[in-house]
């Protein structure tokens, strides 16, 4: 079998597979069992914030829906599945109690994947942090840090007996730049550089998240970030210059302090960080793995002189796209550089992989009666898979791929617009349509274990 770029596409014997999403994606049911507002709810009820005016319901509706979801996991036959908790469903206003209600739809949907023999593998927090944290400084405080290991403690000590496996944080990067620095998600603030408290305090939580889950017997805990495979623009000094700082900031200012205890050198960027004694050896605590979520490669320029940051992002020459447009190119092999860079940069201290989240959204009807047939996504999924197995053969310990997402669901700012589903949804009914992908993905893992 030959893919679309014409690798082989065996899949690579050994790793674990799974399909994800998140909370705010895919639940629905904002305001039903005593669940609290996050800053998405605020986000989605700001008139002009989301492309399409939508506000994630109905969309898949999980909250009612979930043993559907189960179904379709076991009919892929995943070994695991990705999925949040929502920090709001747990603890309504963020400290204080916890709300059975919230607590029992996560028993329901861990018992009723352990029944069919899936693995639940939850994320604590998939960027819908409690509306009253926000209020009184959200991620720039250290204050959130702490509330962040408190609700871990709630989740741990109800689900702890049956979920072993944890993901702390989703793309602390998404939210410190996209959130905090230039506003395109949720909280929407435009803080530029003065963003960076956010980075610290997310990591801050990452690693007293981590304690908390050991004391509670987990067996693998470890972040997720969004990271991607840089390259300049030209071989110009300034375009290199400007992919080194870009580099920095949305890979290394995330890895590095994970894995090695220190951040980069930040000095070219004239910045600091709210870092107190201790919390460095905190935040390097050991991981179990380090979670890789790629989408596609960047290419950087130098920006204008002018310009409030010294790069930006120009779409990648000689390469298709996906339907988010040019600056998300499709090129699998930047992937299997990424993953060969970060091997030969962290060395040791690199955990085994897991690639916590890939895929590609595709212009694709709302409403369908038959599945559609989806070549573009499996040429992307098997290019992708292709590489990790590249990656795999020169000596990268990789144990995990995981697609996003199961579902089309709710795409955050580009509302309904962008759908990257194994599944088609119609947003308007729920009604799930596994497409063409979903059965090249479920013989691509049957294949894997012969
Ligand atoms: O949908 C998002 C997900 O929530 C986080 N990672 C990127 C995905 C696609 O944009």
């Amino acid at each position: 079998m030959v893919d679309a770029f014409g690798r082989p596409s065996t899949p690579p014997a050994g790793l674990r597979w799974s399909a994800a999403t998140a909370a705010f994606q895919i639940e629905g049911a904002r305001h039903g069992d005593g669940r609290g507002r996050s800053i998405w709810d605020d986000f989605v009820d700001t008139p002009g914030q989301v492309v399409d005016a939508t506000t994630a319901e109905p969309g898949p509706a999980s909250y009612e829906h979930f043993a559907e979801d189960i179904a379709l996991l076991q009919g892929l036959g995943v070994d695991r599945y990705r999925f949040s908790i929502s920090w709001v469903r747990v603890q309504p206003d963020g400290r204080g109690k916890p709300e059975p209600r919230g607590i029992a739809y996560y028993d329901r949907l861990v018992d009723g994947l352990l029944e069919v023999g899936i693995t639940p593998f939850p994320t604590l927090y998939h960027w819908d942090l409690p509306a009253t944290l926000e209020a009184d400084g959200g991620w720039l405080v250290r204050d959130t840090a702490e509330r962040f290991a408190e609700y871990t403690e709630i989740v741990a000590a109800a689900l702890g007996d049956r979920v072993k496996h944890w993901y702390t944080i989703n793309e602390p990067i998404s939210t410190a730049l996209q959130g905090y620095a230039i506003g395109e998600l949720a909280p929407g603030r435009q803080l530029l550089f003065d963003a960076l408290p956010a980075v610290h305090h997310q990591l801050l939580a990452h690693g007293l998240a981590t304690g908390v889950l050991r004391q509670h017997g987990a067996d693998a805990v470890g972040i997720v970030n969004n990271h991607t495979w840089v390259r300049p623009a030209t071989d110009s000094e300034a375009d290199q210059t400007a992919a080194h700082l870009y580099d920095l900031i949305h890979n290394r200012l995330f890895a590095d302090p994970v894995l090695t205890g220190n951040y980069p050198d930040l000095r070219p960027l004239g910045v600091d960080l709210p870092i107190q004694d201790g919390d460095m050896d905190i935040i390097a605590t050991a991981s179990d793995f380090y979670g890789v979520n790629f989408y596609n490669p960047t290419t950087i320029a130098a920006a204008p002189a002018d310009a409030p940051v010294p790069f930006v992002q120009v779409p990648t020459p000689g390469v298709a796209h996906t339907g988010f447009g040019e600056l998300w190119p499709i090129d699998p092999a930047a992937l299997t550089a990424f993953l060969t860079e970060a091997a030969r940069r962290y060395g040791d201290r690199l955990p085994p992989i897991i690639i916590g989240e890939n895929g590609a959204s595709f212009p694709e009807p709302d409403a369908v009666d038959a599945p559609i047939r989806d070549s573009d996504r499996v040429a992307y999924l098997a290019g992708h898979i292709g590489a990790v197995a590249d990656a795999i053969t020169q000596g990268v310990r990789i144990e995990e791929y995981t697609v996003w997402s199961l579902l089309d669901n709710f795409e955050w700012a580009d509302g309904f617009t962008q759908r990257f589903g194994l599944v088609h949804v119609d947003h308007e009914t729920s009604k799930r349509t596994p497409k063409r992908s979903y059965d090249w993905y479920r013989t691509l893992i049957a294949e894997s274990r012969r």
